[in-house]
């Protein structure tokens, strides 16, 4: 059910609050995975990337550095994604499955938590509208208060966001763009969308995880 009967790679997207554990969990899948089908038939893309000249204004607005109106940020953001699209598309039709750490739903659900009047959830999600689609989206959830227990960063609260009471309304955001179980029950299609207990230890989480992603019967369809 996985990439190596397909043509192409499969487009795995793990969501989730500050210090849901995505990045490590990003990590042991993209292990996992190179293990069961090859060495390199799997890579993580950390959304956003910071790398490009677009991700280095977004770097400098998340430490604080910069300000910028919140339309402006929010259109970086989706740029930075439409920047990734063409590499994104060929690393998969190449055969080989990209890990998205972080991606569209991020950047609708922490947006809409400013909960500014002129940015309802069709404008925010418009930009997003022709990037590719996931088959899969897996969300960690975490109750925020509990947030820092399982993270390996120690930093948290540098940078703009991390602030516990923006964390709960994001996680109601995220709640609502993604829906909870059923293909297209939220307002986004993110593909099958499976909400993984993120409070558990990381082994757990991690077997929870590879589960879901074999379990998921992955149509070869167009991205
Ligand atoms: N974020 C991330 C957004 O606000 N919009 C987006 O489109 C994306 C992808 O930026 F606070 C926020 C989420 C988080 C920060 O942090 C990025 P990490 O540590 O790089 O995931």
């Amino acid at each position: 059910t996985t990439s190596t009967s397909k043509n192409r790679g499969l487009l795995i997207l793990l969501e989730g609050l500050d210090r849901a554990g995505k990045t490590t969990q990003c990590q042991m899948l993209c292990n996992s995975l190179n293990e069961a089908n090859g060495p390199g038939s799997c890579r993580v893309q950390k959304v956003p990337d910071r790398t490009t000249q677009i991700g280095q204004m977004i770097n400098s607005y998340l430490a604080s550095k910069t300000t910028l109106p919140d339309q402006s940020i929010h259109l970086l953001f989706s740029a930075n994604r439409w920047e990734l699209r063409q590499t994104i598309l060929d690393s998969i039709y190449s055969g080989q499955t990209v890990i998205l750490d972080r991606y569209v739903p991020s950047g609708v659900a922490y947006s809409l938590a400013k909960g500014v009047a002129d940015m309802p959830i069709d404008w925010c999600i418009a930009p997003e509208r022709g990037l590719p689609r996931p088959d899969i989206t897996l969300f960690l959830d975490i109750e925020p208060e509990h947030a820092n227990i399982q993270s390996t960063r120690e930093d948290f609260g540098q940078e703009r966001y991390e602030v516990s009471e923006f964390q709960v309304r994001v996680r109601a955001c995220f709640k609502e763009i993604l829906g909870d179980g059923e293909k297209n029950s939220g307002v986004l299609d993110m593909g099958k969308v499976i909400t993984i207990d993120a409070c558990k230890d990381i082994k757990t989480v991690a077997a929870d995880i590879w589960q879901a992603v074999q379990s998921q019967d992955v149509e070869s369809s167009e991205i």
